[in-house]
């Protein structure tokens, strides 16, 4: 090879400064084509990134051809939405090459903490579903497991968020505006992805009955591989995401009608497919678009899922030894009837056999029990977008109804539950049901949440496999929560317990001991100080507002959603607010309410919400009287790149779902790991965040789930009872329905008022609001006594290494995928 090739060559992979520096500038002026006089802070961010992908390209192809090599069992992580946020950062510290990169820069004449922030945010999620999904693509390659990620390349990704009058605005998210360095287009792994048309009936060559789907319409999906780098870089596997693409053939057709301007617009529709992501948060859309969106990604996925198979076997028998994959929620689900569609129509296996396979293939992870979550396909639509599919699901149905009923002995209650179809009404194909059916595992995310699916939603399921409910948990990965995103705290940690906590977070229970150690304590509050600066300033730039460092951050950070309860959190301010002003003398704990989230477009209760909170705010803000000892907050745009500001800056964290409806919570879990205290009812993963962190260092409060499933039931709940009983709830009622906080308006929160009274109060905001004040009360007395706070908070810390995201994955390995780590060979490194 010519000298001058192999000296690059060589250069691409060092990660010493001066080499790190050479790239960069080589980098700027080759690829990115600018001057460094004239260059942006994106036209660097492009060029560090372009660098730092060059070395990580020879790992990620070794990682792969070690897998093809060994045939390993591979995991495909199917999911409609992977909340990524930043790379750069990410890439940097799991290749462990962030100072150089840091001096390099400096070198230049630059800061990489200016470089990164002109990284924009991958939002193609919407919130703790979509992050789960890419903290298990972290663990996965940290732990050398083979496992791909799966989804979709929205082009535009979750809206951008701005308050116009205190009302949430939605933006396109456009993050692929200026390109995206870490993807590599892949023209030629291409698949054709079918809809619509109907189904020929004929027989096959030894005469039996067969089908085949004709006169589709064809879309192309298109791969796009981001590479995922494991902690130490070792391990770097794929994330596979799908772009829709129109065919050529169809577009041709136009041209010879000379109707070229239809023939661009068909174009522009059919690739509209992979255009946008959909805003809701656990909540169905039920729109035919979407039921695409998920049949597209699916269908690409489970076509190049055997493709890969096949390079190394010649008949599916062994598939379920080979590939592991999971569902994310129902949105993949139309893949098991895809699957038995690709293996009987395509390939010509015969139905039991394929249904035993993609049984044996397949498990399904549920992340809500919400009833207008669960997606149920209007089967006339199914009929028309997806007409073969419908009909394999009516032939799985029948055989398994056919199965049970034996089983049923006239209760047909039980069968008519159990059916993948809900013959209720409109008819509709429950995606529940097919995922449950179709999978030899089924989870929950959380003890709690996996109890309630077996005595709610698949009760009936559960009493015909009782094997089949398992729990696992969810989990974060400490990398970006804690070791990026907390450099403060991860340095103090590492200082002392060395750095073994960010690879195995178990370790980090060491630092229990260190909670009685007051100089340990003080250097625990000066990185929590200056991580609240941080935050601080950031509030400022953001909304105009001046907190007080010193005050107790009170954060409440997640979609907005009437089950989530921001509408409690808001009460307890007005009411806090009220005391302020009634007792001026009293010393008060200063306190900060920071809130973040975004509501779904359409959602008006939780747009109303956001405004109440924007409202309230205005005047608290704006009130002398109160000494500015509360302030409130509603930071705009909540994303992956705030939580990584926001997470290590709070003191307490809101965890205060009604119980039973949050089905885990992970933002609960990245609070609580960087020392934040949780405010929080017994819900999700908060009941095992208590069992780990002890009873004394969080403040658990409200109904139970039990109790709120038979207070419900009892129907002898009676909010205004309730609020007529508690002078300070009504008050804070009183002021938002006379319009103190809405004088341009006064009767705006009619609809809050109306859903808390004559509603029925569902989400027992009345019922919980003087218990919560008492938890407040509690977390504003101890946050006076700075040394026990900050023990506690030591102690949250220290105990919440099982809530890494490693843990979890291990045990989906093990316990669902019979996946094993895989070592990556290197030649590349050992030859030179
Ligand atoms: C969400 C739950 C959360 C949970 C995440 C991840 C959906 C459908 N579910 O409680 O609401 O933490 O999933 O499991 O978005």
């Amino acid at each position: 090879m010519d000298a001058r090739y192999k000296s690059r060559e060589i250069e691409r992979r060092s990660l010493d400064v001066d080499g790190l520096k050479r790239s960069f500038l080589e980098w700027l002026v080759y690829s990115v084509g600018k001057d460094a006089r004239a260059a942006t802070r994106r036209d660097w961010f492009h060029t560090v990134a372009l660098a730092v992908r060059d070395r990580l390209v020879d790992r990620w192809m070794d990682t792969t051809r070690t897998y093809y090599q060994q045939d390993a069992k591979r995991v495909y992580y199917l999911s409609l939405e992977f909340l990524i946020g930043r790379l750069l950062t990410n890439s940097l510290a799991n290749l462990g090459i962030t100072d150089q990169c840091r001096q390099a820069l400096d070198r230049i004449g630059l800061n990489l903490d200016d470089v990164v922030e002109a990284e924009p945010d991958a939002a193609l999620g919407n919130g703790g579903l979509g992050r789960l999904a890419a903290c298990f693509l972290d663990s996965m390659a940290s732990e050398a497991l083979p496992g791909y990620g799966y989804g979709i390349r929205y082009e535009f990704g979750l809206f951008e968020q701005r308050f116009e009058h205190g009302w949430q605005v939605e933006y396109p998210e456009q993050w692929l505006q200026f390109g995206n360095p870490w993807e590599f287009p892949r023209p030629e792994v291409l698949y054709p992805v079918q809809f619509y048309g109907r189904v020929e009936e004929f027989r096959d060559s030894v005469g039996e009955r067969a089908y085949r789907w004709v006169d589709a319409e064809r879309v192309l999906a298109m791969a796009y591989d981001t590479p995922v780098v494991g902690y130490g870089g070792d391990t770097i596997n794929t994330l596979r995401l799908w772009s829709a693409r129109a065919t050529r053939d169809f577009n041709f057709g136009h041209f010879n009608d000379g109707a070229y301007m239809k023939a661009v617009e068909q174009k522009v529709l059919t690739e509209n497919l992979s255009r946008v992501l959909y805003p809701n948060d656990a909540t169905e859309g039920g729109k035919e678009l979407r039921l695409k969106q998920e049949y597209f990604f699916t269908s690409a996925s489970l076509q190049d899922i055997l493709r890969r198979y096949l390079q190394h076997h010649s008949n599916f028998d062994s598939l379920p030894d080979k590939a592991a994959i999971q569902l994310n929620d129902t949105h993949p689900a139309i893949g098991i009837a895809e699957l038995m569609r690709l293996l009987v129509d395509q390939h010509g296996v015969t139905w039991d056999k394929a249904w035993d396979i993609t049984r044996a293939t397949f498990s399904y992870t549920n992340h809500t029990l919400l009833p207008e979550a669960l997606e149920a396909w209007p089967v006339r639509m199914m009929e028309r977008v997806l007409p073969r599919h419908m009909q394999i699901i009516y032939e799985i149905n029948a055989k398994f109804l056919n199965r049970s009923k034996a089983r049923a002995a006239g209760d047909n209650g039980r069968l008519s539950r159990l059916s993948l179809i809900d013959e209720r009404g409109d008819r509709r194909v429950r995606m529940g049901n097919l995922a449950f059916l179709g999978s030899h595992k089924v989870n929950g995310v959380s003890a709690l949440h996996t109890e309630l699916m077996k005595q709610t939603v698949f009760a009936d399921f559960h009493a015909e496999f009782p094997e089949r409910i398992n729990n696992k948990t969810n989990g974060i990965t400490p990398r970006r929560w804690l070791h990026q995103a907390n450099q403060p705290l991860a340095a103090l940690i590492t200082s002392r317990i060395g750095n073994g906590w960010i690879k195995d977070l178990s370790q980090i229970s060491a630092l229990a001991e260190k909670a009685d150690d007051l100089v340990f304590r003080e250097e625990f509050r000066r990185a929590k100080r200056k991580n609240k600066k941080r935050l601080a300033a950031y509030i400022a730039r953001q909304t105009g507002v001046d907190v007080q460092v010193d005050s107790l951050f009170d954060v409440q950070v997640k979609r907005m959603h009437e089950y989530k309860r921001q509408l409690l959190n808001i009460l307890q301010a007005i009411a806090l607010y009220n005391e302020m002003r009634d007792n001026p003398t009293v010393s008060w704990v200063p306190v900060t309410k920071i809130f973040a989230g975004k509501a779904a477009p359409s959602y008006h209760m939780a747009k109303l919400i956001i405004k109440l909170i924007n409202d309230v705010a205005k005047v608290v803000n704006h009130d002398p009287s109160v000494h500015d000892n509360l302030k409130i907050v509603l930071l705009p745009n909540y994303n992956v790149t705030a939580a990584e500001i926001i997470m290590p800056a709070a003191d307490l964290s809101e965890q205060i779902s009604t119980a039973g409806m949050e089905a885990s919570g992970t933002g609960n879990m990245k609070l609580a790991l960087n020392g934040a205290l949780t405010i929080g009812t017994l819900d999700g993963a908060n009941v095992e965040i208590r069992e780990h962190v002890g009873d004394d260092n969080i403040f658990i409060f409200g109904l139970t789930a039990e109790e709120v499933n038979d207070l419900r039931a009892s129907g002898g709940f009676n909010p205004r009872d309730v609020i007529a009983s508690n002078p300070s709830l009504k008050r804070a009622l009183d002021m938002i329905s006379t319009g103190v906080f809405s004088p341009d308006d006064p009767h705006r929160y009619h609809p809050i008022l109306q859903a808390l009274t004559d509603g029925g109060d569902h989400f027992l905001v009345t019922a919980d609001f003087s218990d919560y004040c008492q938890a407040q009360q509690a977390a504003m007395d101890l946050y006076r006594d700075q040394e026990e706070w900050t023990r506690k908070a030591i102690l949250n810390t220290a105990n919440m290494g099982w809530f890494s995201s490693d843990r979890t994955i291990m045990e989906y390995a093990t316990e669902i995928w019979d996946v094993h780590p895989v070592k990556p060979e290197h030649p590349a490194e050992t030859e030179t």
